[in-house]
């Protein structure tokens, strides 16, 4: 059956900053307490989007969460009104509510994990958003993942799950550690899921492993899928020791392409040999290993090069890297790039864009997206106004335009007019996205 690969985009919430959140994130350790640009921020995303629905892809986009997350405060003990619980968390836990403020759900390849209809028993297209129990100001997500997703991707050919049990024997960060195989998207793929640990191991790592083994394997049964075309991988300790806090950071696949660093896995060639098992009698799958020898596994996390959308455009025969702009500045990254393209392998263009904002906090153009191939009924189900046309992107540029500081700092998190303006925002927002006027917990009272 035909059908498309399309990428729905995390729109960056209006209180976008540097927390210095994320421990093993680099990216976010090195930028905490700089200050931020919100606007800039939300433009720079949207225009990835945009580009790539110019060029005739599929492109949606997610909306954000509301924050600062009152009910995490509430939840800490603070009472009150929202603007004394405000003023009392900057007073007595500043770190707490860089937590509750936090724009991490603009990531959305970790709001879920989806399998398409093509590889599930039942026949319709599952999402299981993430848990994401490793880090307190991404826990909060997965339940308004779960109203978000259910709100997108309306009617009976979809199934949205509950996050999998809120405990580290299931951590899960959804799509960021889940690539789809296959020889056409409409088919049946090849499903890879990669864990850092399994769960009751002595994890003796330098940098949290964010996902076990035992969340693959539940989201795995929960969607349907053919365990025989499942294939369950060890990340290589070495990448998550450099700062590859996601398999995302150091591989990317689409159709029969695996993009990935020579460290990505603890155990290569078991790797490569599954993922040619688990694809028998459907394709071959083509690997595109790059060296540690010309791309340091260093260099490829500060540059983020496989943090790139590998995507399938119209009318070109070869793939399109959409690659972060700081794989050209980085000689190693550059280089390869050059080198790949003029070479006669699966991917024939890198395009590097400029998503620099979320970069700062360890997220490039792969961290941005979701990916879900949809058939021709599923498109139709998805929420229309949250496809991006020229007129819903003319719409949500104004919206930021109108509704997003310039600039953020972390200490502008103690003023509650923040609260306020966000708030403005997200109820315009739910408007041009048509998610009802109850979607997000302020909305509800
Ligand atoms: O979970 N950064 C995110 C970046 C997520 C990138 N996603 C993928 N690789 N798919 C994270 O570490 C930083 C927030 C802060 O520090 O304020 C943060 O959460």
């Amino acid at each position: 059956m035909s059908a498309v690969e399309a990428n729905f985009d995390g729109i960056i919430g209006p209180t976008h900053n540097y927390g210095g959140l994320s421990f093993g994130n680099i990216a976010s350790d090195k930028n905490r307490g700089e200050a931020s640009a919100p606007r800039a921020a939300v433009l720079e995303g949207l225009r990835k989007a945009k580009q790539l629905a110019d060029a005739g892809l599929v492109q949606g986009v997610l909306p954000p969460q509301e924050r600062p997350d009152i009910g995490l405060l509430r939840r800490a003990g603070f009472t009150g009104s929202d603007k004394q619980i405000v003023e009392a968390a900057a007073k007595t836990a500043p770190e707490l509510l860089r937590n509750a403020y936090s724009a991490s759900p603009m990531w959305a390849a970790n709001a879920a994990t989806v399998s398409p209809s093509a590889d599930t028993a039942d026949g319709r297209l599952h999402l299981t958003p993430a848990n994401l129990v490793t880090t307190l100001h991404r826990s909060i997500e997965g339940p308004a993942t779960q109203r978000a997703l259910s709100r997108v991707f309306r009617g009976d050919c979809f199934a949205v799950h509950p996050p999998l049990p809120a405990q580290s024997t299931f951590a899960d960060e959804g799509a960021a550690n889940h690539v789809r195989l296959c020889a056409e998207h409409g088919g049946p793929g090849v499903e890879i899921f990669v864990y850092g640990r399994e769960a009751g191991e002595h994890w003796r790592g330098q940098f949290p492993a964010r996902q076990t083994r035992e969340a693959c394997e539940a989201v795995a049964r929960s969607h349907g899928l053919d365990l025989e075309r499942c294939v369950f991988i060890r990340q290589g300790q070495a990448a998550i020791d450099a700062g590859a806090f996601h398999n995302d950071v150091v591989c990317v696949g689409t159709l029969k392409t695996l993009f990935f660093h020579e460290l990505a896995f603890e155990d290569k060639a078991a790797a490569l040999k599954a993922i040619r098992a688990a694809a028998d009698g459907l394709f071959e799958p083509i690997f595109v290993e790059v060296p540690q020898a010309d791309v340091p596994i260093g260099d490829a996390i500060s540059s983020y090069l496989f943090n790139s959308q590998l995507l399938a455009m119209p009318g070109d025969d070869r793939l399109m890297l959409n690659a972060p702009v700081e794989s050209e500045e980085t000689i190693s990254t550059r280089d390869y790039c050059a080198r790949l393209t003029a070479g006669n392998g699966p991917i024939g263009t890198v395009n590097f864009v400029d998503v620099r904002q979320s970069m700062r906090n360890g997220g490039g153009p792969a961290c941005l997206r979701l990916r879900v191939v949809l058939i021709k009924d599923e498109l139709s189900s998805v929420n229309p106004a949250c496809l991006l046309t020229d007129e819903t992107y003319a719409a949500l540029c104004k919206w930021a335009e109108r509704h997003y500081r310039e600039t953020l700092s972390v200490a502008d998190l103690s003023d509650p007019s923040l609260m306020d303006e966000s708030r403005q925002a997200l109820d315009a927002l739910t408007g041009l996205l048509d998610l009802g006027s109850d979607f997000y917990p302020f909305q509800r009272g």
